[in-house]
């Protein structure tokens, strides 16, 4: 079995778990504190911790087992139950990320380490895959930005490049025939993006740590846009004056881009992008359609980063 254990601020003795867990599931998306769905006193979550950031969205939460067993995940295979299924050796802690390139103070951290250091927020986003699927989902961790400022960008830095590790003996889809990308899988987002307030670094969802097929033990998370630009179990986070690669573009860039912005507005070459299937809801075929809203829903806190941009274009 992977590592899989409550966050400390999970208080897994104080609520039974499944109580907890149910609890977030119906009330995450209400405006509710992390304290209450905690189930913790506001002493000792104070002790622990806990942030509640009331990043929260009025739509129902994804259930856990959904969020745990429909994934992108590439390094593990290619269809959305094999992370959960072929992720079992993959070793998540310990683990370190080195943060070089463009800064005063280079350093390989501990990701432990960092999780005391920062506090853990609880945050309810919305998350909108480039396939037209969705989840709501109650992430656990801290801003990019706290890591940002303790390496001290420098004032030539631009853009973020971000790394997934390269492990073919625990990660299948990395080995022989199984191949699908080239490996490492790379993101990128610029400095700006990078440091937005909504710009998270995940080490849980649910209050527990993240399980191997959610990119443990931590992964990035950008509201606004398109599921793949959240690149899993990160090893490096390079500062540099240059627009990073990311593997989707690299892969297909007549399909994929920089940016990535969710826009209902522009259409994936090979289907519409206006509505969005909500992962574990049922309607009348299947999962319930959502439309699918302007930068994910995010617009009224993003939109002003790239104004004068040509939207229909920042793809
Ligand atoms: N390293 C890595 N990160 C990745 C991917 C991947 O294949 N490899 N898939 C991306 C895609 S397409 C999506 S939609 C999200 C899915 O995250 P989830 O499985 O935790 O919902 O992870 C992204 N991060
Ligand atoms: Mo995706």
């Amino acid at each position: 079995m992977p590592a899989y254990r409550p966050l400390k601020i999970a208080s897994s003795e104080i609520t039974p778990q499944q109580h907890y867990l149910r609890r977030r599931e119906f009330l995450g998306a209400a405006s509710l504190g992390a304290m209450a769905l905690y189930g913790v006193s506001k002493a000792s979550a104070a002790a622990l911790s806990v942030i509640d950031s009331r990043y929260t969205v009025g739509e129902k939460v994804t259930p856990l087992k959904d969020v745990t067993t429909y994934n992108n995940f590439y390094e593990f295979g290619l269809d959305k139950g094999d992370p959960a299924r072929l992720s079992g050796d993959f070793k998540p802690l310990p683990w370190t990320v080195k943060v070089d390139g463009m800064v005063n103070k280079p350093g390989t951290f501990d990701v432990e380490a960092l999780m005391k250091e920062f506090p853990i927020e609880s945050r309810t986003y919305r998350m909108r895959c480039v396939e037209a699927w969705s989840m709501v989902i109650p992430w656990d961790g801290f801003p990019l930005a706290s890591l940002l400022n303790k390496v001290e960008p420098l004032g030539s830095a631009k853009y973020v490049a971000f790394e997934t590790v390269v492990r073919p003996d625990q990660m299948p889809g990395q080995k022989g025939i199984f191949q699908s990308l080239d490996w490492p899988y790379v993101e990128g987002l610029r400095l700006d993006e990078a440091r937005h307030p909504l710009t998270l670094l995940a080490v849980g969802l649910y209050g527990e740590t993240l399980q191997n097929q959610n990119g443990a033990p931590i992964r990035l998370v950008v509201p606004w846009k398109y599921g793949f630009k959240g690149i899993k179990s990160i090893v490096r986070i390079t500062l540099t004056d240059k627009e990073p690669k990311n593997t989707w573009q690299v892969t297909n860039p007549q399909e994929y881009g920089f940016y990535a912005n969710v826009n209902p507005e522009v259409d994936h070459p090979r289907w519409s992008q206006a509505t969005e299937r909500r992962i574990g809801e049922s309607g009348f075929f299947g999962a319930s359609r959502h439309p699918t809203l302007p930068f994910n829903g995010y617009a009224d806190e993003v939109a002003s980063l790239y104004s004068g941009m040509d939207l229909r274009k920042s793809f």
